[in-house]
């Protein structure tokens, strides 16, 4: 019988804090999900993190504690490449070539860059710039077909794209065009619980905006019961007009796998307190095995390095095929 032959998938999160709830709902909870049925690929994209300031020994443990965090998710890398992105110099050297054909005029349009440099002032450096064209080098050295990412990064995915046909059009059919991938139900886009008008973000100022992946059962409660809602009382599923009740409704939802119309019809009559208390239940039940086996991993440094190893050593190949295509392609001499 003919094998069907599997899409390839990049997606990838970036070691620059603790991973929230938010990265889990929108990218990794997904990221599981996906594994049986495409050539999944997933990086910690240690590259992008340094748009911003790191501390280089948190950035450090910040990687090997992603890595564990996929793994205890339940990415399982006998299915996926699981590697770190700056193990592999492709990336950086697809990127040069990508800037070659990317203009100043597009990238300072992102909304990412303009929020970004406003949020770094002090620090507005060219990485911040040319995030998006390392962002579409690491999906097209993969050959992705589908990259699933949250609505957040739509705006990168189209200038991938772009970048991919002007290159193709130039020296010939070398890139797939990647699509976006939304999987059913996880169009989701976690707000912050201290501002529901803008993303939940793991490099947030204020801690009680964001729940990590690690906070334990009493910080969760805690963030959960100080969590901005409304002066009404009613628990409704409405994001325009109670953004705050509407976001912990659908945290609820991603947790327990309720509908919204259920969750609505549980909470109904009950009080805020009552509300957000259920809700950070539900978080903290959900996280206890997540961390648990987190914890569990952390203790084998030797086994995360193992995989990581091999991980890298699998991106290589890969992404090393497609470089010398590129090379071959723009006409750098090699020698032959
Ligand atoms: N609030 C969110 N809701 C749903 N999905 C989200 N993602 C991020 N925040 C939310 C998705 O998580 C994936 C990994 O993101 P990233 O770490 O590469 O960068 P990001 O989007 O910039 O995430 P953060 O948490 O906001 O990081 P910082 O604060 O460092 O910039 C992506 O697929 C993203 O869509």
């Amino acid at each position: 019988m003919e094998e069907k032959v599997k899409s390839s998938l990049f997606s990838a999160v970036q070691p620059s804090g603790a991973v929230t709830i938010g990265n889990y709902i929108g990218a990794i909870r997904n990221f599981v999900k996906l594994q049986d049925e495409y050539n999944c690929i997933y990086a910690v994209a240690d590259l992008h993190a340094i748009t911003v300031r790191q501390e280089p020994a948190v950035l450090r443990r910040n990687t090997l504690e992603l890595m564990a965090l996929f793994l205890a998710c339940g990415i399982d890398p006998k299915k996926c490449v699981l590697f770190v992105q700056s193990h592999v110099p492709a990336h950086c050297e697809l990127a040069w070539v990508l800037n070659t054909i990317s203009y100043p005029g597009e990238l300072s349009r992102m909304t990412q860059f303009k929020d970004k440099s406003a949020k770094h002032a002090e620090n507005v450096n060219m990485g911040l710039m040319d995030y998006p064209v390392l962002m579409a080098a690491d999906i097209l050295l993969y050959q992705a077909a589908l990259v699933p990412v949250g609505a957040d990064q739509k705006q990168h995915l189209e200038l991938t794209r772009d970048l991919a046909i002007r290159f193709n059009n130039r020296y010939g059919q070398t890139f797939t065009v990647p699509d976006g991938y939304i999987l059913k139900d996880s169009g989701a886009r976690i707000m912050s619980l201290a501002d529901p008008s803008k993303k939940m973000s793991k490099s947030d100022d204020n801690p009680n905006a964001f729940v990590t992946m690690g906070d334990d059962r009493d910080s969760i409660l805690r963030k959960f019961k100080r969590a901005v809602t409304d002066s009404d009382s009613e628990i409704r599923y409405d994001p325009e007009n109670k953004p705050g009740v509407s976001n912990l409704l659908t945290i609820y939802h991603a947790f327990t796998g309720k509908s919204l119309a259920d969750s609505e019809r549980e909470f109904a009559g009950k009080g805020y307190g009552e509300f957000k208390e259920a809700v950070g239940e539900a978080v903290a039940d959900a996280l206890a095995p997540i961390q648990a086996e987190k914890a569990r991993l952390l203790a084998d440094k030797a086994y995360i390095n193992s995989i990581i190893s091999e991980g890298d050593n699998a991106a290589f190949r890969m992404a090393r095929k497609t470089l010398s295509k590129v090379y071959r392609k723009i006409g750098f001499y090699s020698g032959e």
